[in-house]
């Protein structure tokens, strides 16, 4: 009795909040928008399942007053490309990762210092946390629109064409593709490695024509991108965490109005959230398909390639550059890192 007496009330409030909650309706249909969403990821990859999901849910609480038109693959140009036309207004939404906007905004590089996280858990608290919070700050003073929830890319494995990866020495001399990215090519250069930066949508035609002999990513990629053709080895260092900034325009997102905004950082934010876990689910699995598509495994010792890092002067070097607020917030939640 009680029970169905609660309902009752809660229908019946539910029924007068609707009508209450119609009232901005007028808002959403005066001014329709229709905004691009680029990003450098096959249609299959979680990121771009729960993308096509997330916008129908825009549409459908708009009321048809906002539309995203989703870009995926690199279609509208390179990373670094669409960064230009995200700053433009060319493009109004763009999803990237923290290490290539390190160009524009410096210390959004930071979660990718080697080694920083042992797992997701960590990940989250640093990027939900404090840490999360600085960057999104420091992204926000460049002049972009950044959404809370970063997205997945996931933890890092080295593939390469040649030999697999087991101790520090096989990274000596390694043709390997890395994004373009000051962090990333101080990375692979302290093992001594030598990287190339190539954006995403050239990497697999840079493998197959051999202009590099080896690049990194995260299975749920090295699956969707189908690096497993050009690809032989996957050596699952997990030697860096890597995730998504969905950023916008930051005058076409003052343009929208209030209630707009509201349902687009809502679904956007819970999007995200959904496609961690898928990708981290994804990750988990994949190598048994990838191994079923030829691909070789080997799982190297993390401890002597990090300390390889050191020697190579990898975090004294990054501490210094991205400054003691910053670094000592990232320590704050992962540990001692130097
Ligand atoms: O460029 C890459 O390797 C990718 C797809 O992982 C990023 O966007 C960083």
């Amino acid at each position: 009795m009680k029970i169905s007496r609660r309902s009752v009330m809660i229908s019946a409030a539910g029924v007068a909040g609707a009508a209450v909650v119609g009232a901005p309706l007028p808002a959403f249909a005066a001014k329709t928008f229709r905004y691009k969403y680029a990003n450098n990821l096959s249609r299959t990859h979680p990121l771009n399942i729960r993308a096509r999901a997330m916008a129908k849910a825009i549409e459908d609480e708009t009321h048809g007053a906002f539309k995203l038109d989703i870009f995926p693959d690199s279609q509208l140009g390179s990373d670094t490309e669409t960064l230009n036309q995200l700053r433009s207004g060319a493009v109004q939404f763009f999803t990237l990762s923290g290490l290539i906007l390190q160009t524009l905004v410096p210390a959004a590089a930071i979660s990718g210092i080697g080694f920083a996280f042992p797992d997701y858990p960590a990940v989250w608290k640093t990027m939900d946390g404090k840490l999360g919070a600085y960057i999104r700050g420091q992204i926000e003073k460049s002049g972009l629109v950044v959404m809370d929830k970063i997205w997945d890319n996931g933890f890092r494995e080295v593939t390469t064409g040649t030999k697999p990866i087991v101790t520090p020495a096989d990274f000596h001399d390694l043709k390997i593709r890395v994004p373009v990215s000051p962090l990333w090519t101080s990375m692979f250069k302290a093992l001594g490695a030598a990287p190339t930066s190539i954006n995403f949508n050239e990497v697999y035609s840079a493998l197959q024509t051999k202009v590099v002999d080896a690049q990194e990513n995260p299975l749920a990629i090295i699956q969707t991108a189908k690096l497993y053709e050009v690809q032989k080895f996957c050596s699952l260092t997990n030697h860096m965490w890597d995730g998504f900034w969905f950023l916008g325009n930051k005058d076409a997102w003052d343009s929208l109005p209030k209630e707009i905004q509201t349902v687009v950082a809502k679904h956007t934010n819970e999007a995200g959230v959904l496609e961690r876990a898928d990708v981290e689910g994804l990750n988990s699995e994949l190598q048994k398909k990838l191994t079923s598509e030829g691909m070789k495994f080997n799982t190297p010792d993390p401890k002597p390639i990090r300390e390889a890092l050191r020697q190579g002067g990898f975090y004294s070097e990054w501490k210094k550059k991205f400054g003691d607020e910053a670094w000592s917030i990232l320590e704050g939640s992962v540990g001692t890192l130097t």
